[in-house]
């Protein structure tokens, strides 16, 4: 059994939280939200302060130095929670921030070394795995547009490499070719379709790689996984509140952000569906998210920055796909599974989206030339 899918069991998990509940007493622990990768649990304490905190098995297969994601949480929580108290917004906006273990630690280890860390709760929040409502697309990107701002002069050398080739397209390709090379995969017309997906789009696939070294895109610091159920939204208001899951905020492309916020929150079938026929890149979410993106981020954009926008949504769409495509060929070992055709079903999703952002090349074009 692979690391990740340890069950804990429920005495476990309070002993775990009570480390990080430094008043009043642990009285539930509840799997929480729907990660691929760590394992979240919505903890509960009969307290008189905050009733819930948020507690987190980092997976160690994944992160391999995950004390560093602490350092880097630790470093631009507090930039970001600085130039709030200078510059407050007219409007909520929260930060999650790290708690302290009773012994002022970042993390805790428990005795199989698991490495546990635990985070405020964005109160009176929610967030959703698809957009039911369009309405929402606007506050996605401003959500996106206010992250990058408010780290936007952190120098992105402050914070440290958390996970090594994370959205280096290439880096993924040439993964995929070694894993290819040492496996047969079952023959299915659904494991062809991706074969030949991928093999179309190879050289294509660099396109942001040499625009950063060409210098075309800088290196910032970029959020790294703004997938629209890490947009945290005020339930009394609707607005958006809060971007959680930080553990990739690291310097990067902030056009890997872009397109993953976009492939994301502009597909609403979602990425879980098996109606591979029902999935569709929504046009008028993306010009709802870009315009909200905008409204904040504008000012920090380049002229480069906007020609590169349609490639990011289709690579992104298009690298995610490959991502779980490579790892049902290598045996299901990054991303936690329901069933051994999971990963399989989930390149699928993907590589449906970036067909339907292919053809629809020229109106989503059309939609980020106007917006400038
Ligand atoms: C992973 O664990 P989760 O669900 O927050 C992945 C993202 C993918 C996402 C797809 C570190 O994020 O890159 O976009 O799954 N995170 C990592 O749902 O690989
Ligand atoms: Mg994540």
């Amino acid at each position: 059994m692979t690391e990740n899918l340890k069950i804990q069991n429920t005495d476990n998990l309070v002993t775990i939280a009570e480390q990080f509940a430094l008043q009043g007493k642990v009285t539930d622990v509840q799997p929480f939200g729907s990660g691929n990768i760590n394992d979240t649990f919505l903890v509960t304490l009969d307290s008189v302060g905050e009733q819930n905190f948020v507690l987190q098995r980092i997976n160690t297969q994944v992160f391999r130095q995950p004390q560093l994601i602490m350092q880097n949480m630790r470093i631009f929580t507090e930039h970001i929670q600085n130039r709030l108290q200078q510059t407050p917004l007219n409007r909520r906006w929260e930060v999650p921030s790290v708690l302290s273990t009773k012994d002022a630690q970042d993390y805790w280890r428990d005795a199989n070394g698991s490495f546990w860390r635990a985070i405020s709760f964005i109160k009176s929040s929610q967030s959703f795995d698809t957009m039911h409502d369009k309405s929402y697309a606007t506050e996605v990107g401003y959500a996106l547009g206010m992250f990058h701002n408010l780290i936007s002069d952190l120098p992105p050398e402050k914070l440290a490499d958390t996970l090594e080739g994370f959205h280096i397209t290439p880096l993924y390709l040439q993964h995929y070719d070694e894993v290819l090379a040492k496996t047969s995969p079952r023959q299915s017309s659904e494991v062809n379709y991706c074969l030949q997906f991928v093999s179309d789009r190879k050289i294509w696939a660099y396109v942001l790689e040499n625009a950063r070294a060409t210098s075309k895109l800088p290196l910032r610091l970029m959020h790294g996984d703004p997938k629209i159920n890490n947009v945290m939204f005020d339930i009394a208001t609707q607005q958006a509140v809060s971007m959680i899951d930080l553990d990739t905020v690291k310097p990067g492309l902030i056009h890997y952000d872009i397109g993953d916020c976009l492939r994301s929150a502009c597909n609403p079938a979602g990425e879980e569906t098996e109606q591979w026929k029902s999935v569709y890149f929504d046009t008028d979410i993306c010009q709802g998210i870009l315009q909200g993106y905008l409204s904040v981020a504008k000012a920090f954009l380049t002229e480069n920055d906007y020609a590169y926008i349609y490639d990011s949504i289709r690579l992104l769409a298009f690298e995610l796909g490959l991502r779980f495509f490579t790892d049902y060929l290598a045996g299901n070992v990054y991303f936690k599974v329901k069933h051994s055709e999971h990963n399989l079903a989930r390149a699928i999703v993907q590589f449906k989206l970036t067909e339907s952002i292919e053809s629809q090349e020229t109106s989503i074009r059309t939609i980020i030339q106007d917006m400038k």
